[in-house]
């Protein structure tokens, strides 16, 4: 069995995040999300609209992940893999490079990010809507 992972806040989630997803788990059989925790995500300089349990809910029922488990430091990635018993670890592009260190442990995979969409954006054409 070839197990992918990846890594990521997920969002709002839309259909950039779904197309990472689905073209990370064509690259195998089973696909593990680290998703980040609300903690985490203070870490990323991030406030996500929905929590960590809303978000693990919305993953858990996308066809593609197998197995949600929380991202709680930027450390874990290398023993995710091992425990995990992970080939294969997919980024979106705009992490390209930052995760090469990972090269001894799995194979890396950056996937081209989807253009126009992102969860930023979302929350900007939201709040240009929605009267002060
Ligand atoms: N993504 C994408 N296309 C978009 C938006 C996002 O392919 N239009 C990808 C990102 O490249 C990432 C994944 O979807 O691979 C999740 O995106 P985020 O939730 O923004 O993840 P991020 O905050 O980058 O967290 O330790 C790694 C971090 O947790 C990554």
């Amino acid at each position: 069995m070839k197990k992918i992972i990846t890594y990521g806040t997920f969002d709002l989630l839309h259909w950039g995040h779904i197309r990472l997803l689905e073209r990370a788990k064509e690259l195998g059989d089973h696909l593990t999300v680290v998703l980040s925790t609300d903690e985490f995500n203070l870490l990323k300089d991030k406030k996500a609209f929905h929590n960590y349990e809303q978000r693990k809910y919305l993953l858990e029922a996308i066809k593609h992940v197998d197995k949600v488990i929380p991202e709680t430091t930027w450390d874990q990635k290398i023993a995710d893999i091992q425990t995990n018993q992970i080939d294969i670890f997919v980024m979106g592009d705009d992490w390209k490079g930052q995760f090469d260190f990972l090269t001894p442990y799995c194979n890396v995979c950056y996937l081209e990010r989807t253009k126009n969409i992102s969860t930023t954006y979302i929350k900007q054409q939201l709040a240009g809507s929605i009267e002060a």
